[in-house]
């Protein structure tokens, strides 16, 4: 027998009530995020496909394009996998209908908790290389009780909204329609695990792309966000600089005296490039190191503009919160060095100096003084704010190196790897060296090309390991062949040496 019905809206129809269920689990999934910090599926679903942004073609792709995504990219992507993820619960919900609507509630809810968690136990925590359902030792971050609870309560939020908005819903027996149904839902499943393979021989190639760095959890990243980027001052509160009535002036030894705004300094040829920066107080294995990718003006360039005279030797660097330091004129001629007014294509953030900040690469982070409003060209050395302390006047940056990784990452091959930074200035790094057995024994350490001679390198370095504590150290050796001092020495006054020893956690 037919059923006559009043044509039922969209919100009825089974797109409708299937995206409507669809977006309030989605719904409900981003406030207990926020709230509860519940674990969220489309999160781990971004997890996964969040490695492509590390995949070098799909990274320069975003960083060359000049949609400004650099700073982003990550949030775009996540709001492009909740989409997709929410998309293919309209998809399911619609398949299903002919089912929910015809088995009872009770029925109809179980299928939803079901689907929900085997969807999380079998695709988006193996996914990420966690297990079926999160069982993976290396599993510190889904704890499986908590994630299959959560995942059962998103499918109950979303059979709810089906079941309540179902009004065709029919009582009467399973029937053709219905076992219809159940043979979409199997064809589904079919074809979303060949879809998996695809994905995972993608995930694969990808990975072999990315490469031995990209496996290595705990590394950081080459290039830092600016609230990833250390921070140094000298200031409690930072000073608020308003870029009207901003200046940088020139002065002292110069044929004629500049005065630049902001504007006039970005209408000067500009140079981006990243380098590496890090505060003469950090310590051993300190984090007060960082690379990021500079925008600005070469500061040889605002020499010339200003024209110096003979005998200038020093550049005194003045700034707006009453802090100054100097550099060598001839440090500030090269090429390395600029007036930066960019930190990864955005405007420099007040800590990190807006309006413009001078950079000069191989010197220790004090004398690349920040708020910066005058230039002056001396004839003679002068002492700034961290020298009258006692700290080093030339402040070139000594050789270093550091473990990131506190736990090390299981490869497919079995071997065990970590991975870290090091950096030697101007010198560049040439090979980085690892002791595994307390600095009995060091072996060489897979060395990443640094983005170029003012960068940071990044390491990596495995080996076959057993399940405990492991004492790991690490050494660099300059571009001059020079190894990294062992001698420990605290960072004042001329910044800290030995090497970094970390306890490395096998599982
Ligand atoms: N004007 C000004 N510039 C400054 C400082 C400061 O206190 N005032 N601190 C310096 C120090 S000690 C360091 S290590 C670097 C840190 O730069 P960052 O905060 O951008 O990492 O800024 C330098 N420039
Ligand atoms: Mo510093």
């Amino acid at each position: 027998m037919k059923e006559v019905m009043s044509e039922p809206g969209f919100w009825q129809s089974r797109w409708g009530i299937s995206l409507l269920a669809s977006l309030g689990m989605g719904v409900v999934m981003l406030a207990v995020r926020i709230v509860a910090a519940a674990p969220l599926p489309p999160e781990m679903l971004f997890n996964f496909t969040a490695r492509l942004l590390g995949v070098p073609w799909v990274f320069n792709l975003v960083h060359e394009l000049p949609l400004g995504l650099d700073q982003y990219a990550k949030y775009a992507l996540f709001i492009l996998t909740f989409l997709a993820f929410l998309g293919s619960w309209v998809l399911l919900g619609w398949l299903l209908d002919p089912l929910l609507r015809r088995s009872n509630r009770l029925a109809a809810t179980l299928l939803c908790i079901g689907v929900s968690v085997a969807s999380v136990g079998l695709v988006f925590l193996p996914l990420q290389g966690l297990g079926a359902f999160g069982a993976a030792p290396a599993n510190f971050f889904y704890p499986p009780l908590t994630t299959h609870l959560w995942a059962a309560a998103f499918g109950l939020v979303f059979a709810v909204i089906h079941i309540l908005m179902n009004r065709r819903r029919q009582t009467d027996p399973l029937r053709r329609e219905a076992l219809g149904s159940l043979a979409r839902l199997l064809g589904l499943v079919a074809a979303s695990s060949i879809l998996g393979r695809i994905v995972a021989g993608t995930y694969a190639a990808a990975q072999g792309l990315v490469g031995f760095f990209g496996k290595i959890t705990g590394l950081s990243p080459e290039i830092l966000s600016a609230g990833d980027h250390y921070v140094v001052s000298k200031n409690i509160f930072n000073p608020t600089v308003a870029e009207k009535g901003w200046q940088l002036r020139i002065t002292g030894l110069v044929d004629n005296e500049l005065t630049l705004t902001l504007d006039d300094l970005k209408a000067l040829p500009a140079v981006e490039r990243s380098s590496t920066l890090t505060c003469i107080s950090n310590k051993v294995g300190g984090d007060l190191i960082g690379n990021s990718v500079w925008t600005g003006v070469h500061l040889s360039y605002l020499l010339e503009m200003a024209g110096v005279k003979d005998g200038a030797s020093e550049l005194i660097l003045r700034a707006a919160d009453n802090y100054s330091d100097s550099f060598p004129l001839m440090a500030g001629l090269r090429d390395a060095t600029i007036v930066a007014y960019l930190q990864n294509g955005e405007p420099l953030t007040r800590d990190h100096g807006f309006p413009a900040r001078v950079l000069v690469p191989g010197i220790y982070g004090m004398k690349n003084v920040k708020w910066v409003a005058e230039i002056e060209l001396a004839d003679s050395d002068y002492q700034g704010y961290w020298q009258v302390r006692g700290w080093s006047d030339s402040a070139i940056v000594r050789t270093m190196s550091r473990i990131d990784t506190a736990r090390a990452t299981r490869l497919e091959d079995g071997n065990v790897a970590i991975g870290g930074i090091a950096f030697a200035g101007l010198r560049g790094v040439q090979r980085v060296e690892v002791s595994v057995d307390g600095g009995e024994s060091w072996r060489e350490a897979e060395l990443k090309p640094a983005l170029n001679e003012l960068s940071w390198n990044l390491w990596g370095f495995s080996w076959q390991a057993e399940p405990g504590t492991h004492d790991v150290l690490v050494r660099a050796t300059d571009g001059s062949g020079e190894v990294q001092t062992k001698k420990r020495a605290r960072p004042l006054p001329d910044g800290a040496t030995g090497y970094h020893l970390l306890r490395v956690n096998v599982s």
